[in-house]
């Protein structure tokens, strides 16, 4: 596995001369995969690569499944929806799981609907925490240019306005969202 995860990264730096984004990215995913197994494989749990329902994509980052819902919600009437059907907010609790994202948006169609779409970040006592985790936003490198803004704005969106990168928006505001789910 590891002369696999080596091999991959010499394959991704020939191509990163090159201007193929899409299959750069295909790479970049499967190595992720690819890590994520040589990491876990002396363990018995977290082997297995989930498989994610048609209408949802995996990401290689977390192994875990998203879905962009589009109904437009407050970012508390998101969390309840998503939170009614077992699921959650989406969290992206590393910078190459945010970039991810963010690539995801810029790349896909499908993921380009909806300008702005709240994800699973909210400030809360002055710092922005990804909702039901302790976990501090791992980095300012995904935040849109000038972002975040302003400090009536506590919660997270991807914004096309932005690259797709993360914008502090208004809680009340309405705007489609992203579930995710662990299996
Ligand atoms: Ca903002």
């Amino acid at each position: 596995m590891v002369k696999n995860v080596d091999a991959m990264e010499t394959r991704l730096e020939v191509l990163e001369e090159s201007t193929n984004l899409s299959q750069l990215l295909k790479i970049a995913n499967q190595m992720a995969d690819l890590k994520l197994n040589s990491s876990d494989e002396n363990q018995e749990q977290n082997k297995t690569l989930i498989s994610c329902p048609s209408s949802y994509v995996r990401n290689p980052y977390s192994n875990t499944c998203i879905t962009r819902v589009s109904e437009s919600k407050a970012w508390e009437d998101a969390k309840i929806f998503c939170e009614s059907r077992g699921e959650y907010l989406a969290t992206f609790e590393t910078v190459e799981s945010a970039f991810w994202l963010v690539n995801l948006r810029t790349t896909d169609p499908d993921w380009q609907q909806g300008a702005e779409i709240w994800l699973g970040g909210r400030k809360m006592n002055g710092t922005w925490r990804w909702d039901g985790k302790s976990t501090a936003l791992a980095d300012t490198l995904y935040w849109g240019t000038g972002q975040p803004s302003v400090f009536i704005e506590e919660c997270l969106t991807t914004f096309a306005g932005f690259d797709y990168q993360f914008n502090d928006e208004e809680c009340d505001n309405i705007h489609h969202f992203i579930c995710e789910k662990t299996g």
